[in-house]
């Protein structure tokens, strides 16, 4: 093989895609995330464990459209009629009353969908949920109930890094690129 065939082939091979790395293959694409369903009954800390070992976070709903694309999600999964809850990401475990990641009623313009009333607090529920009796709203839950939950991930769409051919044609490692080989 000859230096400047070699070359060609080195700079076909710029920008490669990361594939699958970033989440799991069973993921529901939506926009610009993946999703996937917790099918197991857990409390809140074991969900965001579980997600965690997928590279992916508790899903929040950020707007309407992403709300109703999990909760119809949801239902798929349990042929509309799911036994628990489900758990995401937004919570006030470290203060009483500071919400992260779901903003409150009136808080902010940011979406928010809490159920009637919610959140209350009731048996110190710190960990939110997606109520079913609700149609989905979202209620405070007490985190160590064990219900679903939905995990999310985000999915880019534009390449992570690219492999890059040096002057002489040979490879020249990018940086940060060693977890990905
Ligand atoms: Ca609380
Ligand atoms: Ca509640």
């Amino acid at each position: 093989m000859n230096l400047l065939y070699l070359r060609v082939i080195l700079l076909g091979v710029c920008c490669v895609r990361p594939l699958a790395a970033t989440h799991p293959s069973d993921g529901h694409r939506y926009g610009e995330s993946s999703y996937f369903i917790v099918k197991e009954k857990v409390d809140w800390y074991r969900a965001k464990y579980i997600c965690a070992e997928s590279r992916a976070n508790l899903a929040v709903p950020k707007t309407q459209s992403e709300q109703d694309y999990i909760w119809e999600l949801f239902l798929k999964e349990f042929d509309q009629n799911p036994s628990t809850d489900l758990w995401i990401g937004c919570n006030d475990i470290e203060e009483e009353g500071n919400w992260q990641h779901c903003p409150l009623k009136g808080e902010t313009n940011a979406f928010e969908n809490w159920a009637e009333e919610e959140p209350n607090n009731d048996y110190g529920a710190d960990c939110g949920s997606l109520w079913v009796d609700r149609n989905g709203k979202w209620d405070d839950y007490p985190c160590n109930e064990e219900i679903y939950a939905v995990c999310e991930t985000t999915v880019s769409n534009t390449p992570k890094f690219c492999l890059q051919t040096g002057k002489d044609g040979r490879l020249v490692s990018p940086e940060h690129s060693s977890t990905h080989h």
